[in-house]
């Protein structure tokens, strides 16, 4: 089944301009992987006043999220974005999931 799911995310201050200078270059090979874990319609907005990243993706399988997180081109993509953004220990984003609310076609 196809779900919204959104989360927030951290920049370090000052770090706005690299962030989209790297997203706007995303590895090809990652976009690709990301499409075959069936995620599609990504979206990252940033606020600018907290520096907090809202992200938000449709997804059709989940459950398979947890076998994205152990690819070495995610793991790869995590190592590279560290230095720009809040990570965990194993260099993946402190990731915060958002509660839906509404939605309005
Ligand atoms: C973000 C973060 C996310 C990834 C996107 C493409 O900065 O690393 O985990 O899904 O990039």
């Amino acid at each position: 089944m196809q779900k919204r799911l959104a989360f927030k995310m951290k920049l370090y201050a000052g770090k706005a301009e690299e962030y989209k200078i790297r997203h706007d270059e995303i590895w090809p090979e990652l976009a690709i992987l990301l499409k075959q874990y069936a995620i599609s319609d990504y979206f990252i907005f940033l606020d600018e006043e907290t520096n907090t990243l809202f992200a938000s993706y449709l997804i059709n399988n989940e459950g398979g999220l947890k076998g994205l997180s152990e690819e070495p081109l995610m793991k790869k993509w995590w190592h590279y974005m560290q230095d720009i953004m809040e990570t965990n220990e194993d260099a993946s984003p402190i990731s915060i999931p958002l509660k839906h609310l509404f939605y309005l076609e």
